[in-house]
């Protein structure tokens, strides 16, 4: 058990997922005194609320890791390419325990408001218990996708079945053998939790608005022997992920797509299509993210794949997108996802031409005046991503201001590290910084945390108090942000990475896309330039 939290301290940290286990052991290394809340009752972030069968990262297992310990990398034994969730929560209860970081943690407590006492140069950090905490520095690790829409309809609570949102997935076992379920959602999320219950269903409902392109995932076992090859790439895959796009150990490398024949083109996606990983989106050709042609042909590439697995022409219309171009928004990886749309027992309810009105006792209402009879109703609907974590909180900065009006009007960070009018408060994972839209999460997070850290080093050394970014540099890199995503054709489709999936949401591309390279050098500039266009006292 915890020790109980000081009242006072160098700094606090909001999360135990990758980011948060990770800022207080180098903050601990610093010497601060750091106290960190985690809502949930153990640590794991992402890896510990997502607990819905199926749930597995697309990263690769030998990128998805910690860089601080060479030991820590080699004495974890993944059992597979993409691990599942209970394998990466096991992981990172192993790290917590390995670096004894679990005791500087306060488990079951929700962060509620944290305000900034402008006098006293300290945050004033609230629980929902109602326990007030003080630290200098507030750095929050909340996650970019841990605000669930979980109360999408009207009605849940009258629903006489089970309900579940699939990052408030219970620990406990559910039932499907024999169960009428439905699933609302097809991204990421839904597509894992269909192919996977889909084999214990009674009968199944997929409540399908947007298709999705998908490619295959191939996963092959990990064995010992192959662990320990990957152990002894441990620096090679550690410099590596620093310097690509996207923070993965692959790149865009196959040359420009002018440059190729129509032959060479093909042979480079079939060869990424085989490899069964993300590759084929995020290290094939850059210019599908700028070019409506080369973005079409990579489009029509993947629908003809997935038209041969899908044979069955009302099948192909309902199931290939067409309406936006592969790569525009996140693409999953699946493993039997299209296949399962071929069991008699599995049925596809249009919502594009019925919506989901309201949940009704029995099961689901659609604009056509349907209910959809159900026992298991499973809400892959997602999240209000980047900025809901922190509007969540009750943020007040200098003078009161409060974050979630700001962020209401219009969703503004200085490199998404911190915000103007917030002196002292860092983020991880937050909006306008490469992360999970297109960033393996692990290299752009600790990648933040170091920065942070180093950041907070700094200032220290030199006596200094409070840092703050200062209007102007927030500016200049919102400007540069929404130029580099203004030439994608991102910023043309709608999806969580345009804040499009949540009503009201100011539209503006949460994820900075000039890559995780780009992005890490103007991190690194501005260290080495004296944090200049940050205000010091
Ligand atoms: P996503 O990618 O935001 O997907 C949510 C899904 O839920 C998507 O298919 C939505 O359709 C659907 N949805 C949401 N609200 C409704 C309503 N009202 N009616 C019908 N369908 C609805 O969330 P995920 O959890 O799958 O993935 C989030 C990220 O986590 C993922 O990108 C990875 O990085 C990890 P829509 O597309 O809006 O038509």
């Amino acid at each position: 058990t915890a020790a109980t939290p000081a009242a006072r301290v160098d700094a606090i940290v909001i999360g135990a997922g990758v980011a948060g286990l990770y800022q207080v052991y180098r903050l601990r290394e610093m010497g601060l005194s750091v106290q960190g809340f985690e809502a949930g009752s153990g640590v794991g972030g992402t890896w510990y609320w997502n607990r819905y069968p199926g749930a597995r990262f697309d990263s690769e297992a030998e990128i998805y890791q910690y860089w601080f310990s060479e030991a820590l990398y080699k004495n974890w034994q993944p059992t597979e390419r993409y691990p599942a969730q209970p394998e990466t929560e096991r992981w990172l209860n192993y790290v917590a325990d390995k670096t004894d970081l679990r005791k500087h943690f306060r488990f079951n407590t929700r962060v509620a408001a944290a305000h900034y006492d402008e006098a006293a140069g300290e945050w004033a950090v609230q629980t929902e218990q109602g326990e007030t905490f003080r630290a200098q520095y507030l750095i929050s690790c909340t996650g970019m996708l841990s605000a669930p829409l979980n109360n999408t309809f009207p009605g849940q609570e009258s629903f006489k079945g089970q309900i579940f949102h699939t990052a408030r997935w219970p620990k406990e076992r559910v039932d499907f053998v024999g169960k009428r379920v439905g699933v609302v959602g097809t991204g990421a999320t839904g597509i894992q939790v269909i192919q996977t219950i889909a084999p214990q269903v009674g009968s199944l409902k997929v409540f399908l608005r947007t298709p999705q392109y998908i490619i295959p995932m191939r996963n092959p076992k990990y064995s010992p022997a192959d662990w320990a090859k990957q152990g002894q790439r441990f620096e090679e895959i550690k410099q590596r992920v620093q310097r690509t796009f996207s923070g993965f150990e692959y790149d865009f490398t196959n040359g420009a797509w002018a440059d190729l024949t129509p032959a060479q083109r093909t042979e480079v996606l079939e060869k990424l299509w085989a490899d069964g990983s993300l590759a084929l989106w995020l290290a094939s050709f850059s210019e599908m993210f700028f070019d409506e042609a080369v973005s079409e042909a990579v489009s029509e590439f993947v629908r003809a794949k997935m038209r041969e697995r899908l044979k069955d022409p009302v099948l192909c219309e309902k199931l290939i997108p067409t309406s936006y171009g592969f790569g525009t928004h996140r693409v999953p990886l699946e493993s039997g996802y299209l296949e399962v749309y071929h069991q008699p027992n599995v049925e596809i309810v249009d919502v594009k031409e019925a919506p989901i009105e309201r949940i009704v006792p029995e099961g689901v209402q659609t604009a056509d005046g349907k209910v959809h009879a159900l026992d298991i109703l499973i809400l892959a609907t997602g999240f209000d991503a980047g900025s809901g974590a922190l509007t969540r909180i009750d943020i007040r900065g200098r003078g009161g201001r409060a974050l979630k009006d700001e962020w209401s009007q219009e969703i503004r960070t200085t490199l998404g590290l911190q915000v103007h009018g917030y002196p002292n408060l860092f983020t991880t994972g937050a909006p306008l910084a490469p992360s999970a839209a297109l960033c393996n999460m692990t290299t752009c997070l600790q990648q933040q945390v170091n920065w942070i850290s180093d950041c907070i080093q700094s200032l220290r050394q030199q006596g200094a108090k409070v840092i703050e970014a200062s209007q102007a540099l927030q500016d200049q890199w919102v400007s540069h942000h929404d130029e580099t995503a203004n030439k994608t054709l991102v910023v043309k489709t709608d999806s969580w990475y345009m804040g499009s999936n949540v009503p009201g949401k100011p539209r503006r591309l949460l994820s900075y896309i000039g890559g995780v390279h780009t992005y890490r050098q103007h991190c690194e500039d501005l260290a080495a330039g004296g944090y200049k266009g940050f205000d010091i006292r």
